[in-house]
């Protein structure tokens, strides 16, 4: 008697080729990828809106786009940038990704709990575009009220619906992690011996679904107030406007840590293997992460110095925010411990991480003076705030995310890339981006404010610096993009540890076969048994 064997998959990219195949998979590794188109669309779309920003401030005239279009430009990239790329980028693509595969587990806890929070991201983004086809909304990322409630006239509740989606969307990518990471490990996986990439997932994911929830309640109420007159910010109607900067902060803070926690993880990966170094003070950086992700519920209040909060609510923020600089710091200490003495090899990966810890020292050096609350009463809404969340969130994050990608690219796609491109990519980003935004920390302490569209001729210097910069960092951004692509067809092949690099997920094939390993690999020590 015959029988007939059905050929197996070798690898999760062969497991189907048909459109079907990949919008109903419950593979974890495939609705990683999807993120990663989605996540990549957003980031140019809101990039575009960017560049009109920074072509506007060429000059000190309002003359390429009207006020009124201007307002809406911001909101739009605010709105896309923060929700729909930084927030999901690291978790949803290669959290993903090698959750599961750096923990030596088949899939996460819930599969199709994991396709159902993409195609959220999905749904909310719809919600999105389509209020910007239908005129855009003007309240800036944040819906501070009374304007969103009381004034603006656009899109308002449409912009709120697909926020407020895709935070659901963030929810249940956190429970997922969380029970993945308690209940999948493999044998031997302690606690102790997560890589650190691991922990920043498991943070995040704590912080996603503790936090989130309060901005979902806080857009419901706006909803409520906009729609049905209901009185809970508008004091005409018995309501508080700073009530909403609370309760927006009071997520909006910890979602700053969403977006820059899970770069210090990939961070730690990175430098650990570009030194072949075990990375310094494994035990001090997994508290950090975790003082950081607890700690970042306390200090929201540093947002609100000149919203009328009282003086002594201001000296506590102020105080707990400086201490929240102390995890951070030891992040970069045990870092540059690492690359001391270590054999460090300059590949890109390596050099969008060293860009991270650069980046984010400056962002985090000038988050101080923003602290300081007799500063920040001169900084705030100037252009010195913008330079700092950019220093963090695209110096920092945004490097940390594309230095991943390049390191786990032969993983993902069973493909090497141009190595020399990639370095000259994240080498003329680097100087894309000191550029665009150096030149915005000294306006802002000459007083320039953010989100004007007109500003005095003295500013215009600076200005056109950092546009340069702008268009000098858009071109880098493509640049990943182009080669990235060219490899998946051209590229070589990358066998199943291209890198010579501890961690689980270098001891299956690259890619993966659909099953993540082909015996349940058992764990004997801790992350990162390099030599020295
Ligand atoms: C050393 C740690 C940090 C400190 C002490 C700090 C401090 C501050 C302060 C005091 C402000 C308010 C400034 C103002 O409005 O006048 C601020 C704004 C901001 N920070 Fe930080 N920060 C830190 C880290 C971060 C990180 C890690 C991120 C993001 C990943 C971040 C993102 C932002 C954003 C988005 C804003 C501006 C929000 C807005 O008004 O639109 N910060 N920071
Ligand atoms: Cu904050």
């Amino acid at each position: 008697m015959s029988t007939v064997e059905l050929p197996t998959p070798r690898s999760y990219l062969e497991e189907g080729f048909g459109l079907r195949s990949w919008l109903t998979t419950h593979d974890h590794k495939r609705i990683a990828v999807l993120y990663g188109i989605g996540i990549t669309f957003f980031f140019f779309l809101g990039g575009l809106a960017a560049a009109l920003i920074r072509w506007e401030l060429v000059t000190p005239a309002g003359d390429l786009l009207s006020a009124e279009t201007y307002n809406k430009a911001f909101t739009f990239h605010g709105v896309v940038m923060v929700w729909f790329f930084l927030i999901p980028s690291i978790p949803a693509t290669l959290g993903n990704f090698l959750l599961p595969l750096m923990i030596g587990a088949r899939d996460v806890a819930f599969p199709r709990l994991n396709l159902f929070s993409w195609y959220l991201y999905m749904g909310g983004g719809v919600f999105t575009l389509a209020c910007l086809l239908l005129g855009g909304v003007d309240t800036g990322w944040t819906f501070y009220t009374p304007f969103s409630t009381m004034f603006s006239n656009s899109h308002v509740m449409m912009a709120v619906a697909g926020v407020f989606i895709v935070g659901f969307s963030s929810i249940f990518t956190g429970l997922n992690f969380i029970v993945t990471v308690h209940t999948l490990r493999a044998p031997g996986m302690t606690w102790m011996r997560l890589p650190l990439f691991v922990w920043s997932m498991y943070a995040v994911a704590l912080v996603m679904i503790l936090a989130t929830p309060v901005l979902a309640m806080t857009l419901a109420l706006i909803g409520l107030e906009r729609l049905f007159g209901v009185g809970i910010f508008d004091p005409a109607l018995g309501g508080d406007p700073v009530l909403f900067q609370h309760f927006f902060w009071f997520y909006s803070h910890p979602a700053v840590y969403i977006m820059i926690l899970p770069g210090m993880g990939l961070v730690s990966e990175l430098i650990t293997h570009g030194a072949r170094r075990r990375i310094f003070g494994y035990r001090f950086m997994v508290y950090a992460i975790i003082g950081i992700a607890v700690v970042g519920f306390l200090v929201w209040g540093h947002h609100m110095f000149v919203a009328g909060q009282s003086m002594y609510a201001s000296i506590v923020f102020s105080i707990l925010s400086f201490i929240i600089a102390v995890p951070s710091a030891i992040k970069v200490f045990n870092w540059t411990a690492t690359l001391y003495k270590g054999d460090i090899s300059f590949d890109a990966p390596m050099l969008y991480a060293l860009g991270f810890v650069g980046l984010f020292m400056l962002g985090g050096l000038t988050g101080l003076f923003l602290a300081a609350t007799a500063l920040d009463v001169n900084l705030t809404d100037t252009y010195f705030v913008v330079a700092h969340f950019h220093y963090i969130m695209v110096g920092g994050a945004v490097m940390a995310y594309l230095g991943g990608i390049h390191y786990w690219w032969p993983k993902i796609t069973g493909r090497m890339y141009s190595e020399a491109w990639a370095r000259f990519a994240a080498i003329l980003m680097f100087f894309g981006f000191n550029l665009t935004f150096f030149p915005q920390y000294i306006l802002g302490w000459e007083g320039m404010p953010r989100r004007y569209h007109e500003y005095l001729p003295q500013f215009q210097v600076w200005n056109v610096l950092s546009s340069a910069g702008a268009t000098i960092l858009g071109v880098a951004y493509l640049m990943p993009l182009l080669y990235l692509a060219w490899s998946l067809r051209h590229g070589e092949r990358a066998g199943s540890n291209p890198w010579d690099a501890t961690g689980l997920e270098w001891q299956t094939s690259s890619p993966p076969p659909p099953h993540n390993f082909d015996e349940t690999p058992l764990v004997t020590e801790g992350p990162y048994a390099y030599r020295r």
